[in-house]
């Protein structure tokens, strides 16, 4: 029951997840409360838009080159979801304020790109027996310690997708120029769209996302990238049209706005170069995934030293959200009938919101401990450092999914003594019912406690 306090799960000595005893230690910071969310594979409720959106992506990524698969279990090691994709030791991903640890050296995965090494070794053990099955699509939760707002949520859906090119054993560079021939025939194989596409070719910046010259020529990267975008562009045009459509309906019949999507650099320590995709949709640009051009350390590190390719990881929620006209990301959990009886397989169609229920604010400031530095990462040394992912996930303990926001409205530094003031406000609300003003009074209280108790704070 989420209006109930909930046990930090690192008083325990084991975590049972998905059927295997996990030890803890001082790097625990995994919740009951968010592993009461593993297992419900809601991307195989076939009448889930989770289900529905992963089926349409999935169509545009079909047998035999592309296998379809998903994981179950999000317990991976630090080395799956950080060190084999080279995240370096320093990077903000690793620290117990962004990630939520099972122990020093296991993690729930945060994101889907920890099964990519995995993935690679199953295409290079299958080469005889499937030897057309070059890509491959995976769907999975995972679950990063975050803020807490209506589009964010510490659980989420990610689809990665990648497909790989053979090359020569021996000087692949020697035969680069066939290699991206080859590509490039497969390019022409995806057939073209009309919809504009606002900078195909943005600049890459040689620092952030240097060719690798010692494994790829330029003309390869180019076939690669190539491909890459077209398919890519494809799949989110097939997607929003479909979105469109249902839009348009809905709105009595008028034209459906046409589609514009761009691409964006941006960088990931396992591609190189690297891009964002973002889909301009009823006035705004939206990043809808990441993706790149793998490195050659990680193919050769997995099993497929002499192939190269492509990756993407996209958010499920946030194509969802879209398509189907769903404003809280909190609703793919519900369990209420007035939610799940909107959606049919293999149909997107808009949301109708049941009743809006009233929602309560309230505010609490708090003077931070006399040392604490802001933004630091509770791992780093040096003063007692405050995290606000600390306070969101104090509150979610305390008030589950019954918390829609919580916001700093207010920070200030007394001019005299130096030390620090924050003020939260938490809109409380439930999806489902009206809150009563005591259960929200006990949760407030509740949280102000913890924090005093939790994070030395003292509150004002
Ligand atoms: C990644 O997670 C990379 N692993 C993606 C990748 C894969 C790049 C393969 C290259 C090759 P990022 O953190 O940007 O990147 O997340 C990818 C997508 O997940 C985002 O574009 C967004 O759609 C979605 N996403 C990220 N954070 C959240 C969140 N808190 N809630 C909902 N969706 C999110
Ligand atoms: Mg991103």
């Amino acid at each position: 029951d989420s209006n109930q306090a909930k046990s930090w799960a690192q008083t325990k000595s084991t975590l049972q997840i998905e059927g295997d005893s996990n030890t803890t230690d001082q790097w625990t910071n995994t919740t009951d409360q968010i592993l009461s969310h593993v297992g419900r594979r809601l991307y195989l409720d076939e009448n889930h838009p989770l289900a529905i959106t992963r089926k349409l992506i999935e169509s545009q990524f079909p047998a035999p080159v592309f296998g379809n698969y998903f994981e179950k279990n999000p317990v991976v090691s630090t080395r799956q979801n950080f060190d084999v994709l080279g995240f370096p030791l320093d990077h903000p991903g690793r620290s117990r304020t962004d990630t939520y640890y099972v122990n020093d050296k296991t993690v729930l995965r945060t994101h889907t790109s920890a099964h990519q090494q995995a993935y690679f070794q199953q295409i290079s053990r299958n080469e005889q027996t499937r030897p057309e099955e070059v890509g491959y699509t995976v769907i999975a939760d995972v679950y990063r310690r975050d803020a807490i707002d209506r589009s964010h949520y510490p659980v989420f859906h990610q689809m990665e997708g990648a497909m790989l090119w053979k090359r020569p054993d021996n000087d692949p560079l020697a035969a680069s120029k066939e290699t991206a021939a080859r590509i490039m025939a497969d390019v022409e194989l995806i057939p073209k769209h009309d919809v504009v596409v606002e900078d195909p070719n943005p600049t890459i910046h040689a620092q952030r996302n240097p060719l690798q010259a010692e494994h790829h020529s330029e003309e390869e990267v180019e076939a690669i990238a190539q491909h890459l975008k077209r398919s890519l562009e494809r799949m989110v045009i097939k997607v929003f049209t479909e979105g469109s459509k249902a839009a348009a309906a809905s709105a009595g019949g008028v034209e459906p706005e046409p589609l514009k999507v761009r691409w964006v650099e941006a960088y990931f320590p396992f591609t190189s170069p690297s891009w964002e995709l973002e889909v301009f949709w009823q006035g705004d640009w939206l990043e809808i995934l990441g993706c790149g051009v793998i490195k050659q350390d990680l193919l050769i590190n997995s099993d497929v030293p002499n192939r190269v390719g492509w990756a993407f990881g996209l958010g499920i929620e946030r194509i969802a959200m879209l398509l189907f006209n769903i404003p809280d990301i909190r609703l793919f959990w519900s369990k209420d009938e007035r939610f799940l009886s909107q959606f049919r397989a293999e149909t997107i169609t808009r949301f109708e919101p049941f009743s809006k229920h009233p929602a309560c604010y309230k505010d609490v400031a708090f003077w931070l401990p006399p040392a604490a530095v802001t933004g630091g990462s509770s791992a780093a040394g040096g003063g007692v450092p405050f995290h606000e992912n600390d306070v969101m996930e104090l509150v979610r303990g305390i008030g589950g999914d019954l918390v829609e926001d919580v916001s700093c409205i207010d920070e200030f530094t007394h001019p005299k003594t130096g030390r620090k003031s924050m003020c939260y406000r938490i809109n409380y609300r439930s999806l489902e019912r009206t809150l009563t003003n005591e259960e929200t009074n006990e949760m407030h209280e509740k949280v102000r406690t913890k924090l005093v108790g939790d994070l030395g704070v003292e509150l004002r």
